[in-house]
């Protein structure tokens, strides 16, 4: 059999207001590999369950979300973009996988113990096990490629740990039935149903941090909104969180090597890089030398310039949630037409009758 056909998979949790990291970590990015990638976006509102979401703040987080992608200029009727729960393979392939991922594997998962927090005997099932949904999400496509923020890189190395486990405890079959394709390790070609998955993690900004502590990521679930930038966000609103982020006394350096040991720094750098699409040393050469008390209003109006047209066009989308449903219904449709067709082979590999 031929390769894999390259294919980008990708997800959001509608766990509240998207923020300046999902925006600079993962959409962005997405809406670049549209021109050269089938794709499918998903709204991952299965994994934003293994922590409580009040049902009616859920559904409008969905809309939200889904609204935020397509203002962002994803594409929708040229690539796939649905929510999780409409295709119910991705459960049933999580279930196989959750027989085939070791309990040790999950148990390392340093989101899982950030999110558990002290308190692990009272976390959901859900949350230990949601690296296993995260691969089924990637698997049931057989996607080859997942643009992701670092903060996921360890759930997409246990992805590939799934996928090559699956394949070696079921070489036999699948060559038997002749569901293979080539998969190079190292010198080596191997047959494998599943690919082993490349992550997508580039740019200057595949770690936004808050803005009121570099040393931690910024985040929807952060109780401070001050932490993070939302899409939906203001002009104003912008300006005063850049205005209030936590900063130091020194002016800004003109070389990288200054911003060692200067996390708040670096990530205000960082973000302005990446929303100008221009590398940092570029920025610390133009503004080297000069204090934040005039960095701080340039990357505020950079930032309003570019995430203001995304919040207008996201205020328009959802005043027709109408619309919004029936997108990903037919991004659902679509969707399911390759799941479960991976899902059939999958159960005539594991010897679950399916006829
Ligand atoms: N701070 C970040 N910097 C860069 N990328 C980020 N991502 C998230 N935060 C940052 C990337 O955004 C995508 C979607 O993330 P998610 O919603 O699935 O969950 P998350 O990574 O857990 O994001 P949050 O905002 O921190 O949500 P909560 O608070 O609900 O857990 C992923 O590609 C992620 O890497």
């Amino acid at each position: 059999m031929a390769a894999f056909q390259p294919l980008v998979f990708s997800g959001v949790q509608p766990t509240g207001n998207l923020h300046l990291g999902n925006y600079l970590g993962a959409i962005r990015r997405w809406v670049a590999l549209q021109a050269d990638y089938p794709c499918l976006f998903c709204v991952v509102d299965l994994h934003a369950i293994t922590v409580w979401q009040e049902p009616a703040d859920l559904e409008r987080q969905i809309r939200e979300v889904t609204a935020a992608f397509i203002a962002s200029g994803i594409d929708a009727s040229k690539h796939i973009l649905f929510n999780q729960s409409r295709v119910p393979e991705h459960a049933e392939l999580a279930w196989i996988f959750n027989c085939i991922a070791r309990l040790g594997w999950m148990n390392r998962m340093t989101q899982f113990k950030d999110k558990a927090g002290k308190d692990r005997e009272n976390a959901s099932l859900g949350l230990l096990a949601y690296p296993s949904l995260m691969a089924a999400d990637i698997l049931a496509y057989r996607a080859t490629l997942v643009p992701v923020g670092e903060d996921q890189k360890q759930h997409l190395e246990l992805t590939r740990d799934i996928a090559a486990k699956f394949n070696h405890d079921f070489s036999e079959r699948i060559e038997a039935k002749g569901l293979g394709h080539p998969i190079a390790m190292g010198d080596e070609t191997v047959q494998g149903f599943f690919p082993l998955t490349d992550p997508l993690i580039e740019g200057p900004a595949t770690r936004v941090m808050s803005l009121k502590d570099g040393s931690k990521k910024m985040s929807k679930s952060d109780p401070s909104d001050l932490s993070r930038i939302n899409l939906t966000d203001d002009a104003d609103t912008i300006a005063r969180k850049i205005r209030k982020a936590k900063t130091d006394p020194d002016a800004l350096p003109s070389e990288a090597a200054g911003l060692a040991g200067r996390p708040e720094a670096d990530n205000l750098v960082g973000i302005y890089a990446a929303l100008a699409d221009r590398p940092k040393t570029d920025i610390l050469a133009e503004f080297g030398g000069r204090p934040f008390s005039e960095f701080k209003p340039a990357l505020a109006n950079l930032a309003v310039e570019k995430l203001s047209p995304i919040a207008d066009e996201m205020r328009r989308i959802l005043d027709d949630p109408a619309e919004i449903d029936r997108t990903l219904r037919d991004g659902a449709d679509r969707a399911r037409a390759i799941a479960s067709r991976t899902l059939a082979d999958v159960k005539s590999i594991v010897g679950l009758l399916n006829g």
